[in-house]
């Protein structure tokens, strides 16, 4: 999964990555999804090896209202293949830091018309070369055509591709193209010490109404000082952030986040070489999700030996687990959940 982050100049988006990724100089970073339950599976197992789960970031420059439309394709074209956008917004107070619109809403309200204009411009770009072939259109063909000119309707109607009803069909003839407007947005707030513990900031009933208009995900962070916090020793970490008011990490919170905008959930695998947490789409069957693991165990799929993380924190041995009744045996077509631990039986 692939995250780019994006925002005007200075809000704070190079600082909201270091905390995501840690301490790095590179554009492109890597985020340990921290989890609790792996923790708990891998102290059980004492594996080799334990696996999170992972997400990519993408650092992006700022988008401002002086660049030139070339300029900004080329940031944004910096993201064209992400799952997902972290717009992150300018809230903090700071004379120092020069500040590029009046407030929250104003300045979302402009990184939101960027979009529309990048996606408007592909639509019509890509209407066109259908219109104009001197050939017959393929079926798919048709179908993408009929399904940009509904976008385009809602584009210049300001309202973002992923408000638009698609069939699954359409969906997939207009993946070619990578609307950013269809991919989900978060909207991670970049708040001072004082507004974050007040939640109060200029700008934040327009935003939240957008952000609710738009059916887009919002978060809090404190960028800089919880990246100071994040330096720190992992006993001082703790209390730093409780008094705060948080209890998780800025990571952790956007994982969350990210994981119920995007209806993602994790299933775990568990042994003594590894405890490894993965990550499917709500609604994936086991034997799709076997596929993850390797697609010999899609292949050969037998069933699926399963125990809830919540039976097996209860109950702590696989022993009193089988004796209790709670491993399931479950077929290709079930449905994985969130938190199951999942041993796959298959023949190859
Ligand atoms: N006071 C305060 N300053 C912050 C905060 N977040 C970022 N800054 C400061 O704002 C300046 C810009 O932060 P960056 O994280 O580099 O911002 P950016 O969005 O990556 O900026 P560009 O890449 O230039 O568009 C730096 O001096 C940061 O230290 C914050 O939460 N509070
Ligand atoms: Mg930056």
């Amino acid at each position: 999964m692939k995250i780019g982050i994006y925002g005007a100049p200075y809000s704070g988006k190079t600082t909201v990555f270091k905390l995501l990724v840690g301490e790095i100089n590179e554009s492109v970073g890597v985020a340990k999804i921290h989890d609790r339950r792996v923790d708990y599976l891998s102290k059980m197992y004492n594996p080799k090896k334990t696996t999170y789960a992972t997400i990519e970031f993408v650092d992006l420059p700022g988008l401002s209202p002086e660049l030139s439309r070339k300029d900004k394709s080329q940031i944004l074209g910096k993201i064209q293949n992400v799952d997902a956008l972290l717009w992150v917004i300018r809230a903090f107070k700071d004379e120092s830091v020069p500040r590029y619109f009046d407030d929250a809403a104003k300045e979302a309200e402009y990184l939101y018309e960027e979009l529309l204009i990048r996606d408007l411009d592909i639509a019509e770009t890509n209407i066109q070369k259908l219109k104009g072939a001197k050939r017959k259109l393929s079926q798919f063909e048709m179908h993408q055509l009929h399904a940009l000119e509904k976008c385009e309707e809602a584009l210049n109607d300001e309202k973002f591709v992923k408000l638009v009803e698609l069939s699954e069909d359409e969906k997939h003839a207009l993946s070619p193209f990578g609307f950013f407007t269809m991919k989900e947005s978060i909207i991670a707030v970049n708040l001072d010490e004082e507004s974050f513990r007040t939640h109060n900031y200029d700008g934040r009933d327009g935003l939240e109404k957008m952000a609710k208009d738009n059916s887009l995900a919002m978060m809090e962070v404190c960028g800089k000082l919880e990246m100071e916090i994040n330096e720190l020793d992992e006993s001082e970490r703790e209390e730093f952030l409780k008094d705060l008011g948080l209890t998780e990490s800025g990571i952790e919170r956007l994982a969350k986040v990210v994981y119920s905008s995007l209806g993602l959930i994790s299933f775990f695998t568990v042994g003594e070489d590894e405890v490894k947490a993965w990550t499917i789409k709500k609604g994936t069957n086991f034997k799709k999700a076997a596929g993850k693991i390797h697609t010999d165990i899609e292949r050969g799929f037998i069933r699926a030996e399963v125990v809830k993380f919540s039976d097996m924190e209860k109950i702590g041995s696989m022993k009193e687990i089988k004796a209790s009744g709670l491993l399931k045996l479950e077929g290709k077509d079930s449905i994985v959940e969130d938190g199951d631990i999942v041993n796959i039986r298959f023949n190859v």
